[in-house]
């Protein structure tokens, strides 16, 4: 048996030894990486990192898939009860069968789809058996949920599976009318496979042996060729020319590096995950800076497909455009990060001198913080450490500026970044992300906004690199 692999201590979770795991940038390590890396302290957990990832359902705020998509059904009790009414998000309207067994009720998500959780809202009408099944085509159904005893009522059911097609096949009647249900409602994170050529062909990527197949992609515009363009992982250094892919076994962790130009260059960035025997979790990352434009697409054999990281604009424009976006796009006092490490990094505020202790802005986040109740350093509040390590929802409000809203606004992204105090350089991030997702401090992902992807059966990881 092979000892564990390392994992980097700057993403090491501050759980306890026994249920430890180097889940990514996931809350508490991240909240331990910033303060850990500020800190410089030497983290000695190496050897917790071994670990069967099994994702928890508590982090993804999921979506609603199936309001409003196309839905059909087996009949119609009349046209007033047609099978949309399922799925308009109107309590008040409803889709009921025939009288008679069995019926089914589906909707088309438009695209494969991770399904995480059914929503089931009965008329007095219901089912007493019934199955929750997905299909890729609408004519082949995998079963996900069974019962024979349910009873009516609004149901919330935690599944795992996917498909582009979700139904309902009910079975039996609890009274003599048909099946009727106010709502039915598919829910999952939401991942939509990429429209345009911006990945390249992915027919070519050979089967993995091991865990996931991953690649890495020359994205920098022609600034650098394949010869110089290198990644690093566990010991292994090759640049795209020389070896674009790996065949990532399972149990592996950490971080996967790249640089431009040499395999030591100061222009680099990196991706972090842990990959375990069925399962991919992994992040791209602007929590301690931006270094190199990155992004990352997940495939699973079950069709799954999500990506995340800059965007298509970021990644065809010149670094030194960027560069002068973020100064454009952000307050004076933040204007110092592009410079603090430049040309190679715009470093995340709470790192900056100038909004430490003894710096110009130390005190920019504190009366604000203090409104609600909230005593801590500006970079401490940037960097979810010291006394916020363990809040992430007060960190994330803080950071947003949402901290004086009530909770439900708190969760709504419409509010976050509208007034100053705030994280400006995580707005950054996220105005700039495929689908506005980014880890722009460590605690980023509260109300699902972070860049974090997880999905079992991966089949292939590509990584775009660009300058
Ligand atoms: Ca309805």
């Amino acid at each position: 048996m092979l000892l564990p692999p390392p994992c980097t201590p700057a993403r090491l979770p501050e759980l306890p030894m026994q249920t430890s795991s180097c889940a990514p940038a996931r809350r508490p390590s991240t909240g331990a990486a910033r303060s850990r890396t500020a800190l410089g302290l030497v983290v000695a957990l190496l050897a917790a990192c071994f670990v069967a990832m099994t994702p928890s359902p508590a982090w993804a705020a999921d979506l609603l898939l199936s309001q409003g998509r196309p839905a059909t059904a087996s009949s119609t009790e009349s046209s007033a009860f047609p099978a949309a009414a399922a799925v308009d998000g109107d309590p008040g309207t409803r889709w009921s069968s025939a009288f008679a067994d069995p019926q089914w009720l589906q909707v088309d998500l438009g695209s494969v789809q991770q399904i995480t959780r059914v929503g089931l809202r009965w008329e007095a009408a219901y089912a007493t058996a019934y199955q929750l099944q997905t299909s890729t085509n609408a004519s082949s159904w995998t079963t996900i949920y069974s019962t024979t005893t349910a009873a009516g009522g609004t149901q919330s059911l935690p599944v795992t599976g996917s498909g582009r097609y979700v139904r309902i096949l009910a079975t039996a009647r609890a009274t003599q009318y048909g099946h009727s249900l106010w709502e039915f409602e598919v829910y999952g994170p939401g991942g939509t496979p990429p429209q345009d050529d911006f990945w390249g062909s992915t027919s070519d990527i050979p089967p993995a042996n091991n865990a996931v197949q991953v690649k890495i992609l020359n994205r920098t515009n022609g600034k650098y060729p394949d010869s110089q363009v290198y990644w690093s992982f566990n010991g292994q250094v090759h640049s795209i020319a020389e070896q674009p892919y790996l065949d990532m076994p399972a149990n592996s962790a950490g971080r996967m590096y790249f640089h431009l130009g040499t395999p030591d260059s100061p222009y680099y960035d990196f991706i972090e995950f842990t990959v375990g025997n069925n399962v991919f979790n992994g992040n791209t990352t602007r929590v301690d800076a931006f270094g190199l434009k990155l992004a990352v697409r997940l495939h699973t054999k079950d069709n799954y497909d999500v990506e995340v990281g800059e965007n298509r604009q970021t990644f065809a424009e010149d670094r030194a455009a960027t560069f002068q976006r973020f100064t454009d796009a952000v307050p004076a006092e933040f204007k110092v990060l592009t410079r603090t490490q430049g040309p190679y990094r715009i470093i995340a505020p709470g790192s900056d001198p100038s909004f430490r202790a003894g710096g110009a802005n130390a005190n920019y986040f504190t009366s604000y913080a203090q409104s609600v109740g909230v005593n801590a350093a500006t970079s401490d509040i940037f960097g979810c450490a010291a006394s916020l390590a363990g809040h992430p929802d007060v960190c994330a409000a803080l950071n947003r500026h949402v901290a004086t809203l009530p909770a439900s606004q708190q969760a709504d992204p419409a509010q976050y970044y509208k007034a100053a105090p705030a994280n400006y350089y995580a707005k950054f991030w996220h105005d700039n992300a495929i689908n506005r997702l980014a880890y722009g401090f460590p605690y980023d992902d509260v109300a699902s906004q972070s860049s974090f992807i997880s999905h079992s059966n991966p089949q292939w990881l590509l990584v775009a690199v660009g300058w």
